[in-house]
């Protein structure tokens, strides 16, 4: 099954790639939707629900380090006087989450969350190639739909070969399961694979599953080590800034992957 794919070169040449899918992480990678969605959302289900809480950036920053809204707001509601005992407060973080990701909807559906610049073209990059997408993702569907219905219009689903959210994969990042439920939806070895990711759990879950991984820092993961990641750098739209260092300037091509990607095997 492992049949090489080929795309041009930087001469013009083929270029032989081992690479068969592109796996893509959703918040933070794909766009910056914690910061501008994700928090402004769970602070809008508050005022909904008539609670005085406010979560600001950096509240949320230290939030992060659990991955999942449910889990964040059950993280939260820890150091709390006000938050409700159980069972009132599992049901509390189930229905605001509900509530949140409603609201994640339409401040996505009014332009607020935008795809960061490079991850178009390096999307067409693959289109062109033969490359096959993917989504991993620990964020809910809904999220995933809101977004890419908004940022790539319908029919948004038929450009991926597999789209593997919350639901599909319930043990979240770092755990490796939604890369491995990924694999298998896409029949290839971790090998034949390169995943995008932002964060130390993103980045941890793809090393348990032994999936390479390029980082594109995002604001709330900007200076975390990320072990285990083929190469870091600050964004796909500019070479400047990456370690190992581009071999050529621009933005992050395809090509560059296949390159960091035979570098490491
Ligand atoms: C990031 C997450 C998610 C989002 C919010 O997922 O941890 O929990 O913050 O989404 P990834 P939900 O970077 O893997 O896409 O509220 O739906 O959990
Ligand atoms: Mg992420």
């Amino acid at each position: 099954r492992a049949h090489q794919v080929r795309a041009t070169g930087r001469h013009g040449g083929p270029l032989r790639l081992k690479l068969q899918a592109l796996i893509w992480d959703v918040d933070g990678t794909l766009a910056e939707t914690e910061r501008d969605g994700h928090r402004v959302a769970f602070n809008l289900a508050f005022e909904e629900f008539g609670l005085d809480w406010f979560w600001d950036e950096h509240r949320y920053g230290e939030l992060l380090r659990v991955t999942g809204g449910r889990e964040r707001l059950l993280l939260d509601m820890r150091s709390r006087a006000d938050a409700p005992d159980e069972p009132r407060r599992e049901a509390l973080a189930v229905a605001l989450h509900a509530c949140k990701n409603t609201h994640y909807a339409h401040l996505v559906d009014s332009g607020a969350v935008q795809l960061r610049p490079g991850v178009l073209d390096l999307m067409s990059d693959c289109a062109a190639a033969g490359v096959r997408l993917a989504i991993a993702t620990t964020t809910s569907r809904s999220n995933v739909e809101a977004l890419l219905a908004t940022a790539l219009g319908d029919p948004w689903r038929t450009r991926f070969a597999a789209v593997l959210c919350a639901e599909d994969a319930p043990l979240k990042k770092p755990d490796p399961q939604v890369y491995h439920r990924c694999l298998a939806a896409l029949d290839l070895p971790a090998s034949a694979v390169l995943a995008v990711e932002d964060s130390p759990a993103g980045v941890a879950a793809c090393v348990a599953a032994d999936v390479p991984v390029i980082v594109t820092r995002s604001h709330y993961f900007a200076r975390e080590a990320v072990p285990g990641a083929l190469a870091v750098g600050p964004g796909l739209a500019h070479a400047e800034g990456w370690s190992p260092a581009t071999a050529t300037p621009g933005r992050i091509t395809l090509a560059q992957c296949a390159q960091w990607l035979d570098c490491a095997y």
